[in-house]
């Protein structure tokens, strides 16, 4: 029987979770639906179990609970655009799938679920950095749901006694991720574009900031959320970031000397439902969990642009 289930994991995150899981020996089980995930991803994952199935379906979610310890949940549609495109989707598929996945791990006897919450929990307060006693203020749909996820998460630890702990990541981006859909990240695009000589597009004037996080950060900080002992943990909420942010007009800077994209971006509108600024304080992620960063921005950008200019994704 597998110890860990990956939700999404034929997604960005949950490949690579799923990936540092298998090199380390561990026995896991992925599930995916296919609808953002990539059967690509998977090359690579032969040593987990495989499950295709759709986590708003509940008899997908017990078959995909069925002998496990642990439960990373990074299944969702994860975009603001989309979700403002499209709520009814987002919701069924963040907040309705999280409800399906929880009752089935609490009929399982799963013993931890371990959820991939959201920096737009926070919206467009002022205060920086945003710090986990905020109170919440989604302003997308998007947001919205993986709140809800969130206060699932949280409910089911008061009152079934299911260990749960809420990572808030914040804008996570590296290797497998996403750069062929309108509904990427950020830098999955621009790495994408600047490499085949095409200009990016900034949405506003590029003085907007993100507390981007390099994939391999939100992978040590999930691993240790799954190690801690549950009276540290269990029910706790808290941010997965760096806690340092960049503007969009930096980080476009910094791209073209590592593409050597010589022109300039297209400036356009900006996106609905967007934040301006988003940082991190994570000194509760270093109290709990003794998470530190280990990759910083410049290098996580340079590994990406390294993988992407090797012609990934196949
Ligand atoms: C939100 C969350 C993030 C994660 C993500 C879903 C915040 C602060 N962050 O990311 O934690 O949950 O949703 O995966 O809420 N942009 C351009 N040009 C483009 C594409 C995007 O200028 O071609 C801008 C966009 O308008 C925004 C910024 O880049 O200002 C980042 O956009 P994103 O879609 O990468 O991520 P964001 O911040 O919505």
């Amino acid at each position: 029987m597998p110890q860990y289930l990956v939700t999404g994991a034929a997604g960005f995150i949950g490949r690579s979770l799923a990936a540092a899981l298998v090199g380390r020996g561990d026995s896991v089980r992925g599930i995916d639906s296919f609808i953002s995930g990539k059967r690509s991803n998977l090359s690579g994952l032969e040593a987990m179990e495989f499950l295709e199935g759709d986590l708003r379906n509940p008899a997908d979610c017990a078959r995909a609970c069925a002998g496990v310890e642990v439960v990373f949940h990074e299944a969702a549609l994860a975009s603001v655009p989309r979700s403002v495109a499209a709520p009814a989707e987002t919701n069924d598929n963040c907040v309705n799938a999280t409800l399906n996945l929880l009752i089935a791990a609490r009929a399982a006897g799963v013993r931890r679920v371990v959820y991939a919450g959201s920096s737009s929990a926070y919206g467009d307060t002022p205060t920086l950095p945003k710090h986990e006693e905020m109170a919440p203020n989604p302003i997308s749909p998007y947001a919205v749901a993986k709140l809800a996820g969130e206060h699932y998460m949280r409910a089911f630890t008061r009152v079934y006694g299911l260990e749960t702990v809420v990572l808030r990541y914040f804008n996570v981006f590296g290797p497998y991720q996403d750069p062929a859909s309108q509904y990427s990240g950020v830098l999955a695009i621009f790495c994408r574009r600047m490499l085949a000589g095409e200009q990016p597009t900034i949405y506003g004037d590029g003085g907007q900031s993100r507390d981007f996080t390099f994939i391999e950060n939100v992978v040590h900080g999930n691993l240790l959320a799954a190690a801690a002992p549950a009276e540290k943990v269990s029910g706790q909420m808290m941010n997965l970031a760096t806690g340092r942010r960049f503007t969009l007009n930096e980080t476009f800077a910094i791209l073209r000397d590592l593409t050597g994209f010589k022109g300039e971006p297209a400036y356009a509108p900006p996106r609905r439902g967007d934040i301006r600024d988003s940082l991190a304080d994570i000194g509760r992620a270093e109290q709990l969990l003794g998470y530190r960063p280990q990759v910083d921005f410049r290098e996580g950008l340079r590994r990406t642009v390294e993988w992407y200019r090797k012609g990934n994704p196949a």
